[in-house]
């Protein structure tokens, strides 16, 4: 973990903190039917986002997926644009018409949050092809979640990737639910990482809820990836522990479930007794940086809020037809 300095270790509590209290206000706000559309929140896995992201450079490039806004944070997108996306405002990434499921920040080298699941590999495994032909040192990083390691385009993308040694890594972030199905019951095998063999490359199993861990076998397969190694598989693994969508009345499992892991692996309570434990950041420091992103998120939401929604007019502008 060679990289690992205190301005890392910020980056850990500050983005996680970000990505916590930006999915708490958009889950409070959807259930006051303010938000139009539909959410998926990310809250239990900011630790995976985090730990890749922060190897990450602005001209990487990451594809997302429908529970994206974590991702997307990560990255270094503006939340007030984000916000204002979601509550579906003209001074949002989309101009307010994408929504949450089609957040993008190219600026940032986010290419898209996308509603279609697996939908990301193809993406992730263009943008690097793309870095290699013009001769550029930028990867792609493609997440993923357990449901989405089912399609068919898994398998295309990550042999192509593999066969043509792309700077791409994908990140499968298993929550061990896709919707209301268990993983265990739509998987034969075990780890998904172990699939990796099959391609020739490497399948690396971290525990997605250390952002810690992620952040260092990440950082193996970026530095891979940049100097031409070709592609790594990682499966982060996590628990989905908010509901599929917000609003969904989860009746296939139980809150005793739930409640077991918030209280035994959630990755920013974890974090938190890492750094302590470990001397890397104070009780105080932590407080600061808590009171700076509510106050963002309060700004942010403002912002949102105070903005106009898009004209009937401008419905059909900046589609592709
Ligand atoms: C191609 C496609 N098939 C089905 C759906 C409907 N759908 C939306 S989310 C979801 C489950 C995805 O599960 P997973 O990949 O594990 O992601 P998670 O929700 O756990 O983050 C499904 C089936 C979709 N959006 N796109």
């Amino acid at each position: 973990m060679d990289k690992l300095n205190s301005k890392v270790v910020k980056y850990f509590y500050t983005t996680m903190i970000r990505i916590r209290k930006f999915e708490e206000t958009i889950n409070e706000y959807f259930l006051k039917g303010e938000i139009p559309g539909f959410v998926h929140l990310y809250i239990g896995e900011e630790a995976i986002g985090t730990g890749v992201c922060a190897n990450l450079r602005d001209t990487d490039f990451i594809t997302s997926t429908h529970r994206g806004h974590g991702h997307t944070i990560a990255k270094g997108a503006k939340v007030k644009y984000m916000m204002a996306e979601i509550f579906g405002k003209r001074t949002g990434y989309c101009k307010g018409k994408g929504g949450s499921m089609h957040i993008a920040d190219f600026s940032v080298g986010m290419l898209g949050a996308n509603g279609v699941v697996g939908g990301g590999y193809t993406l992730a495994t263009g943008a690097a092809l793309a870095s290699k032909l013009q001769n550029k040192d930028n990867v792609s990083v493609c997440f993923f979640s357990d449901g989405a390691s089912n399609r068919g385009t898994f398998h295309e993308a990550i042999n192509m990737a593999a066969a043509w040694k792309l700077p791409a890594i994908f990140v499968c972030e298993n929550n061990q639910w896709a919707s209301t199905t268990p993983y265990r019951t739509t998987t034969a095998i075990e780890n998904i990482a172990d699939r990796a063999i099959g391609y020739g490359i490497p399948g690396v199993i971290v525990d997605g809820n250390d952002v810690f861990e992620v952040y260092k076998e990440a950082e193996k397969a970026v530095d891979r990836a940049r100097s031409g190694g070709g592609p790594t598989l990682i499966e982060a693994k996590t628990y989905r522990i908010k509901g599929h969508f917000v609003g969904d009345p989860e009746m296939y499992r139980t809150k005793e479930e739930v409640k077991k892991v918030m209280e035994e692996n959630d990755p920013i309570a974890r974090f938190k007794e890492k750094a302590t434990e470990k001397g890397l950041m104070t009780e105080k420091e932590m407080q600061e940086i808590d009171k700076k992103i509510e106050k963002e998120i309060n700004e942010a939401l403002k912002f949102a809020s105070e903005s106009p929604s898009p004209e009937p007019e401008e419905l059909y502008q900046d589609l592709y037809v």
